[in-house]
């Protein structure tokens, strides 16, 4: 019996450096219209999706770091956006940057939010893998600064129950990891939001660069099919402030198959009509409680 699901994954196009959170919350929310008027049920939207990727620029004064982040979520600026998805009766994903006060201390991460049909916040991710290095490079075009910006993530890998199945998420660097999509599965993830933004050249290693929208798409794939879920990549894309990022904005199926991908490397939706049920299909051939032995498989030791 389907579940259907349908889905649009929001690429963005490049934010520049002095658009407002504002200009930024309108373009999403033309993209959430657009979603609705086509039938879908949800909508996500990229990593750091409400301003420019703010880790590829050194930031050495704290509050002018600390601008780019969120206090609260929803706050004056993305509110609009939770109010038309309670308009339109539609969910989303969204990522940001954010900033928290817990024990006493300042907290940044970089976080994603899952938001129910009537805008209520139901699930709350925080970027468990961090790339990139904590030093400037002053010799790159362009840093990433991740590790030195952002703590890793302390709400490991969850899922919701929501939109007729069960939900995850992960961001951007965390695709490259099975773990985060493997977790995510054993604990019942049906379909997985993974918003991302990713330089289509690594200036440390450029032997690798001709593969950068290979490894995107593997990532991608591989974690749908190994994991007999479905697997939604959004892509914030284009050249944004001197940095040239993928686009490839994907919905995957459990079998592994690009269903539909962006075409372009600015605001596009890219929408499918998601069966959940495929999920329960794939994993009655691959059934982890009976398939897997992992108290077989021997002790993990790191093999030097
Ligand atoms: N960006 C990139 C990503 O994981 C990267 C960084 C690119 C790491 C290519 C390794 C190779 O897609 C973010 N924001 O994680």
């Amino acid at each position: 019996m389907p579940r259907w699901l349908t889905v649009a994954a929001a690429q963005s196009g490049p934010i520049s450096r002095d658009e407002t959170r504002a200009d930024v919350v309108e373009r999403l929310v033309a993209q959430m219209r657009e979603a609705h008027k086509q039938g879908c049920q949800f909508i996500a939207f990229p990593e750091v999706a409400l301003t420019a990727f703010f880790p590829h620029w050194w930031i050495e004064d704290e509050a002018e770091l600390d601008a780019w982040f969120e206090t609260e979520m929803p706050g004056p600026d993305s509110q609009p956006l939770f109010d038309e998805a309670a308009r339109l009766g539609i969910g989303f994903q969204l990522g940001y940057a954010e900033l928290a006060v817990e024990d006493g201390r300042k907290r940044r991460f970089n976080s994603s939010v899952l938001v129910s049909a009537d805008g209520a916040i139901i699930g709350r991710f925080r970027k468990m893998h961090l790339p990139g290095h904590i030093e400037r490079r002053p010799d790159n075009p362009f840093q990433n600064l991740e590790q030195r910006y952002f703590e890793r993530g302390n709400l490991g890998f969850q899922t919701w129950a929501g939109f007729g199945g069960r939900v995850g998420m992960c961001i951007c660097n965390d695709r490259r990891w099975p773990e985060s999509w493997r977790v995510l599965a054993l604990k019942g993830a049906e379909i997985v939001f993974c918003g991302y933004n990713t330089p289509d050249n690594i200036p440390e290693h450029p032997e690798m660069d001709h593969l950068v929208a290979f490894h995107h798409q593997l990532c991608m794939q591989s974690a749908a099919y190994l994991n007999g879920m479905w697997t939604v990549g959004v892509a914030k894309a284009g050249i944004e402030e001197g940095v040239s990022q993928l686009g490839l904005t994907s919905i995957v199926a459990p079998s592994g198959q690009i269903v539909a991908q962006a075409s372009t490397l600015g605001d596009e939706l890219v929408v499918y009509r998601c069966d959940l049920d495929l999920s329960t299909e794939h994993r009655r051939l691959f059934n982890f409680e009976r398939n897997r032995r992992p108290e077989f498989y021997g002790q993990i030791s790191e093999q030097k």
